[in-house]
């Protein structure tokens, strides 16, 4: 009896650590924007449009917008979650004049994602995306070769403006970035630098939207 009460006690004890490390992890949602009410406040140079019969901040070709986000609760860690629309035709790593175009954010100054999409139009294209960052080579940036659209969740979209009539003219990705961080405020700047030798319609060939964004903060007590 001896024993068995010991194998219950050291089972019921790893249970309870189970439960309790579950719940040394907080949460805390400290903004969210489906942009359809027209809400840009705390962002910088923000624009609304609609796009597929939602709002979205948007649409941006070689510039974009800057949220500034403070008063933060206490936290380790921060993940930042949207939609990110590529519209029209992007050229990925397509060597110059027609690219490589870039999509860039940047928290806090650091860069988080810099790397570039193909869509529309491109044949024998390459993306770096999912990868994130370029390799560094010789003082230059490399971009690693994956397949247009790698890892979009959709591509049966309507374009915005250069390929409006086609069915597959936008791409739509999700962007996930969880970081260590423990300051009291959040710049997150999204941009994209682009090439195109057409500039009198550069804004209508190739540009980029963003839906549903999310901020949590994280706490590890
Ligand atoms: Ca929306
Ligand atoms: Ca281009």
């Amino acid at each position: 009896m001896h024993n068995r009460f010991q194998h219950i006690l050291v089972g019921f004890l790893i249970i309870v650590t189970i439960a309790s490390c579950k719940g040394l992890q907080k949460e805390t949602i400290i903004y969210r924007n489906d942009f359809e009410g027209g809400n840009l406040s705390r962002i910088i140079d923000g624009k609304i449009e609609e796009y597929n019969g939602s709002k979205v901040i948007g649409r941006y070709s070689q510039s974009g917008f800057l949220l500034k986000l403070d008063s933060l609760p206490k936290h380790n860690m921060v993940q930042i979650s949207f939609d990110l629309y590529i519209h029209d035709t992007w050229d990925g790593n397509a060597i110059k004049p027609e690219g490589p175009d870039i999509w860039i954010m940047n928290i806090d100054g650091w860069s988080a994602v810099y790397s570039t999409f193909a869509n529309g139009l491109c044949t024998n294209c390459s993306q770096a995306f999912p990868v994130v960052q370029p390799s560094h080579v010789n003082g230059g940036f490399v971009f690693f070769d994956n397949k247009p659209n790698s890892n979009a969740i959709k591509t049966d979209l309507p374009g915005a403006c250069k390929l409006k009539d086609s069915k597959e003219g936008t791409s739509m990705y999700k962007i996930l970035r969880t970081f260590e961080h423990t300051e009291s405020t959040l710049d997150i700047g999204c941009y994209a630098q682009l090439e195109d030798p057409d500039t009198a319609n550069k804004n209508c060939n190739e540009s980029w939207s963003v839906d549903n964004m999310m901020v949590k903060v994280i706490e590890f007590k």
